[in-house]
């Protein structure tokens, strides 16, 4: 039996069609029930929900052999204990620095001050400022970072941004882009020694799933998707 560990919201939706695509359905009741553990139309192939961030840890220690989850996320776990085979080209959105509108950001940067950096991502953060030499207190939330600075929290905020309408609606404004940002198939490293033999199709038949919905957008839209969003068979 292979265990999958994907979080609801974005991340299950944007999986599903891959994995039907690999021909593997999900009983639609099954979906919409709060059940944890989730069969799936293939007998040795079984779902299960997990907080986002919590994916590279069921994978880490082999309660799930393998999952999905966003680059932001494995970054700041590390990705200890884990292969990242697939880009899974889902979940786009990028990872940025933003701060209110009408502070000058790099007025402050050049003056040397310390910046307050609001973030779920601080490991992230304090790599990105102090490559740059910034000095930054980054201050840990669980959600909602946009609000930090508009009530004094802090200075900046590092959050991921897709269509940009949450940084516009609260008067935000991008000023560093730090990386792109797509989910990868994430797999314990043992289990995929031990569970090759079921592992192999089913990363390959993924692989296909992405592949074709790649050539899909393309005819599409006319831009292949690496122009609108990080590289060509980037995997890390
Ligand atoms: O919600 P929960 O706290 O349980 O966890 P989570 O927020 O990590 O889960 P989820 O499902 O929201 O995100 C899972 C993964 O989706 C993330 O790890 C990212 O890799 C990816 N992803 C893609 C996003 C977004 N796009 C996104 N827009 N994750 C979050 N957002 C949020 C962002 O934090 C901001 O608050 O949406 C808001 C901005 O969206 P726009 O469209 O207004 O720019
Ligand atoms: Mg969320």
């Amino acid at each position: 039996m292979i265990t999958l560990a994907l979080s609801k919201g974005r991340i299950l939706d944007e999986t599903l069609p891959l994995l039907a695509a690999a021909g593997i359905t999900v009983d639609p009741a099954v979906l919409d029930s709060r059940k944890l553990i989730l069969p799936t139309a293939d007998p040795g192939l079984r779902l299960i929900i997990v907080r986002a961030s919590d994916v590279p840890t069921y994978v880490q220690y082999g309660a799930a052999d393998i999952g999905v989850a966003g680059k932001d996320v494995l970054l700041e776990h590390g990705g200890e204990g884990l292969y990242q085979p697939i880009d899974l080209r889902i979940g786009r959105c990028r990872l940025c620095v933003a701060v209110r509108r009408g502070f000058d950001y790099t007025a402050s940067v050049r003056s040397g001050a310390r910046l307050r950096v609001a973030t779920k991502y601080t490991l992230v953060a304090r790599e990105h400022f102090a490559a740059k030499g910034v000095h930054v207190d980054p201050i840990k939330l669980y959600g909602s970072m946009e609000l930090a600075p508009l009530v004094g929290l802090a200075d900046a905020i590092v959050d991921v941004v897709s269509t940009g309408s949450t940084l516009k609606a609260n008067d935000l404004v991008e000023v560093e882009d730090i990386m792109p940002i797509s989910a990868r198939l994430v797999v314990n490293q043992a289990a995929f020694k031990t569970k090759r033999v079921a592992l192999a199709p089913l990363l390959a038949a993924l692989e296909r799933a992405v592949e074709h919905s790649v050539e899909h957008s393309v005819e599409q839209s006319g831009v292949p998707p690496a122009a609108l969003s990080g590289r060509v068979g980037a995997s890390s």
